[in-house]
């Protein structure tokens, strides 16, 4: 298996040369179907053409590369990640894996070892969901289970989910021509930054992941009455925005007293018609709910569904609550976290296990397949965010580690 410090360097130079690839002059946007996703995802194609995969881009927009077995009855075994990014993201998250699962199948033809099995690389499509706030897009429809309820999703213009992927070169009606039936699935291996500071702190490269949380997104409108800022009383009012302000601060609190790994958070508000002068009448704001045990999560969520409820009565506000996506805690595959595991103390560096609290295009997959996952230390644990970083000793060291543990699996 070639030189790691030079694949690691080609590695380093196509995440750069991805990463200035944006919808946004000066920071990384690359969000599912726009232009710059699309030339991204074309340029990640044209890799994998030169690696001498055979590659092909699906219904959904998702960018694949094989390396047949010769054994024509051979299961296929994954390994992917993510191309679309969230807004102002950082250069790695996502990209990276699949960037490393290229050269690892670059290694793998280049060796003309015997594959038991055919070897997938793919470049999810939307796993962020920032433009239509449905998570997993591409990974869904790889197995399938992509919501036809979900072609209707709109983005921020109105445009329909069905109709991107039709612009760009999908037929919604061919969807379930691009799967990988359950029963051909040998497993999933995906590498990704932790975004967390665990292995930072700890001064690791890398980690195995032993779970992914569970999460629950939802969608919030808290309606009021606008009225005229200066003539309203106070105890007249039916402000949307104090509403959904006082809804914020309740869930931190919620979140920070329960501890015990509940993370919960509003990321988005938009104050439909704002002024200055106009009491706020109708607020948008996006929960976002995470736990690694299903029970709690379930049970938190519900709690803070009676908070916010709790609020709109006392406040004399209604409030329209509509779940966007409910995904269970994943427990990645014993047996390939073992032999993971396994590659990294072969590889010469400490095992440290981790519950992942970012979610994965993993989650879907784990349904039909086993999934193991891999993480990258990260500069502080910072992600979503630019001042994201992966250091070219840690690229180096996952590579040596997935190299090991391509070994293992080849060798079956
Ligand atoms: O939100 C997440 O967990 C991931 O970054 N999509
Ligand atoms: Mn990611
Ligand atoms: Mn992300």
């Amino acid at each position: 298996m070639g030189d790691h410090s030079k694949r690691a360097e080609r590695i380093m130079q196509r995440i750069d040369e991805l990463a200035s690839i944006s919808e946004d002059e000066g920071r990384i946007t690359r969000t599912y179907g726009t232009r710059p996703f699309i030339q991204g995802r074309n340029k990640v194609e044209q890799w994998m053409k030169e690696a001498g995969l055979d590659t092909r881009i699906d219904n959904i927009g998702n960018v694949r590369g094989r390396l047949d077995s010769n054994n024509a009855k051979a299961q296929t075994f994954v390994i992917a990640s993510h191309i679309d990014t969230v807004v102002n993201a950082g250069r790695f998250d996502g990209p990276m894996g699949v960037l490393i699962g290229l050269d690892l199948a670059a290694q793998l033809g280049m060796s003309g070892a015997t594959l038991p099995y055919n070897i997938e690389v793919i470049g999810f499509c939307d796993e962020e969901g920032c433009r239509f706030h449905t998570t997993y897009l591409g990974s869904k429809a790889l197995i399938g289970k992509l919501e036809s309820s979900l072609l209707d999703a709109k983005d921020a213009t109105g445009m329909e989910l069905s109709h991107v992927i039709t612009q760009m070169g999908g037929d919604i009606n061919k969807l379930n021509e691009d799967l990988i039936e359950a029963a051909d699935w040998e497993g999933y291996f995906e590498i990704h930054i932790e975004q967390g500071p665990v292995l930072f702190e700890r001064d690791i490269p890398v980690g195995v992941v032993s779970a992914i949380a569970g999460q629950y997104r939802a969608g919030l409108i808290f309606n009021g009455e606008a009225g005229h800022a200066g003539t309203v009383p106070m105890d007249m009012r039916k402000d949307a925005l104090a509403g959904a302000a006082e809804f914020v601060m309740a869930v931190e609190n919620f979140a920070s007293k329960n501890g015990n790994g509940l993370v919960a958070t509003v990321g988005k508000l938009h104050i439909i018609n704002s002024a200055s002068n106009v009491i706020p009448g109708e607020v948008i704001c996006s929960l976002d709910v995470r736990h690694a045990n299903e029970m709690i999560l379930s049970q938190c969520y519900d709690s803070l569904q009676k908070l916010a409820k709790d609020i709109c009565e006392k406040r004399g506000l209604t409030l329209d609550w509509n779940l966007v996506q409910h995904t269970k805690p994943v427990t990645c595959d014993e047996k390939l976290t073992r032999n993971l595991k396994n590659a990294i103390s072969d590889s010469g560096y400490e095992v440290v296990e981790l519950v992942s609290g970012a979610g994965h295009d993993a989650v879907p997959i784990s349904s039909v397949s086993p999934v193991v996952m891999l993480f990258v230390r990260c500069y502080k644990g910072i992600s979503h965010n630019p001042l994201e970083n992966v250091e070219m000793k840690d690229l180096i060291a996952t590579l040596k580690v997935s190299d090991n543990f391509i070994k293992t699996l080849i060798a079956k």
